[in-house]
């Protein structure tokens, strides 16, 4: 029985960068799953320590003395000119023959909320397509957490808007602690997985050929994941009793973020996975395009791609599935907006660094918060360069210095220095 050939080798398009601790976690759990090319960036040396990757992956950030941030972002934006170049230098010489970089961060933190904005401006410097994986705080964390998660979330919901920043996957970790009802022992670990299955699977079937319906070729992924917006993503499970309102209720609700009003979208992506028994039944087949036209009805007119493919390890159908181009959902973000701000006043009298640096507006909501450009840098490309939904097979960067974490080079030349671009003020907010 033919099955599916997994190729390791897959992966190697793609470079995964994790900032902060959730997102060093989010980039090993690539590594766990095949992606070769991973780095972890972060200001302790802890997280970097916990980390099950290449060692000459890991990058210390040396502001705090390795302590980490304190979840306050500004510790690193403060000191962006002291780090700046040697982070890109350290990530330039790993993005040989990879067509696109996606970032990884937990927003509520101070290392990956501070470092995120940074280091999609530094990918866009060297002429590569940026994404974002963006997870959201539980709500039994505290304020601060909830004000950088919003904050961040900002600035770079500006740069996803002109898909300068693309795709922007947002998760929502409330969601998916429901979903997956980890243990004290095993918290993050199957919430990891499952997001980062999504866009794995995504990546390896795009290269893949299908026999069955219909594939979903690079381009087409290409094309899905550069719309700029927010892109949602999910997956369920379909077994053989599946009827139209089964299939329904599990398309709206296995999104790893709730509140997206899907008709926002401009694109949306579906891969269906099955045994080669199951893909040839007249059953599976119903099941399938019940998902097709249930997909096209919410996207509302827009990109719709489609895959189809055999994996034996599924027991009957599995559905991976996103939707680009959304605006963000508004009455989520306003809940969290509510409980900053009956958090606030008591947090302000304690922490005096509110003030100082994360301006976040309590006065307006998400439309004060998310509509006004106020405050939020803009990440810039070179002149000239393709923004991420103009893909080049040509990778400019391949000059390679032969540099590691532990031995950086002193002096290689940083072509362009993004102090003097406007637009991107290094550190300033
Ligand atoms: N999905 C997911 N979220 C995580 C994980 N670890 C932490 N988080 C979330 O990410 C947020 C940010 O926390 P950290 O990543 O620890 O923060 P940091 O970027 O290391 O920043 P500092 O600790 O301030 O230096 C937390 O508030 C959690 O909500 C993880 O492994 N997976
Ligand atoms: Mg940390």
């Amino acid at each position: 029985m033919p099955t599916i050939n997994v190729d390791e080798n897959l992966n190697d398009n793609i470079l995964i960068i994790g900032a902060g601790e959730a997102g060093g976690r989010l980039a090993e759990t690539f590594y766990y799953q095949g992606c070769k090319k991973v780095l972890a960036i972060n200001t302790a040396h802890s997280d970097l320590d916990g980390l099950n990757i290449e060692e000459s992956n890991k990058f210390l950030i040396p502001v705090t003395k390795g302590s980490g941030a304190g979840k306050d972002p500004n510790v690193v934006r403060n000191a962006v000119d002291s780090f700046y170049d040697d982070v890109l230098r350290f990530i330039r010489d790993k993005v040989k023959d990879v067509d696109s970089v996606i970032i990884c961060i937990g927003g509520g933190g101070g290392s990956g909320g501070g470092l995120g904005i940074v280091l999609a401006q530094i990918i866009s410097e060297l002429n590569l397509p940026v994404g974002i994986v963006y997870t959201l705080p539980l709500m039994n964390e505290s304020t601060l957490v909830f004000v950088n998660a919003l904050d961040n979330l900002k600035e770079i919901h500006q740069n996803a808007k002109d898909a300068s920043i693309s795709p922007l996957i947002i998760v929502d970790n409330n969601k998916l602690v429901k979903e997956f009802t980890p243990t004290a022992a095993n918290f993050w670990a199957p919430l990891n997985n499952a997001v980062v299955s999504v866009i794995r699977k995504f990546n390896e079937y795009s290269q893949k050929p299908s026999k069955f319906i219909s594939a979903l070729d690079r381009q087409d992924l290409k094309r899905l994941l550069s719309t700029g917006g927010v892109c949602a993503i999910g997956s369920f499970d379909i077994n053989e009793d599946f009827d139209d309102i089964k299939i329904m209720e599990e398309i709206e609700t296995r999104f790893f973020m709730d509140g997206f009003d899907l008709k926002t979208s401009s694109a949306c992506g579906v891969i269906v996975v099955g045994s080669e028994k199951a893909l040839q039944t007249n059953n599976s087949v119903k099941a399938i395009n019940l998902v097709f036209d249930k997909l096209n009805i919410l996207l509302d007119g827009g990109f719709f791609a489609r895959g189809v493919y055999a994996d034996e390890n599924v027991r009957y159908l599995k559905v991976y599935v996103l939707f680009n181009g959304l605006t963000l959902p508004t009455e989520h973000i306003n809940d969290m907006m509510k409980q900053v701000r009956a958090g606030y006043s008591k947090m302000k009298t304690q922490q005096n660094r509110l003030d100082d640096g994360v301006h976040v507006d309590f006065g307006n909501g998400v439309g004060g918060l998310f509509n006004s450009p106020t405050g939020a840098r803009k990440i810039q490309r070179k002149s000239g360069l393709p923004t991420s939904d103009t893909y080049t097979d040509e990778n400019p960067t391949s000059e390679t210095t032969g540099a590691d974490s532990n031995h950086r080079p002193s002096t290689p030349k940083v072509e362009q220095n993004p102090i003097r671009i406007p637009g991107m003020k290094r550190g300033g907010r």
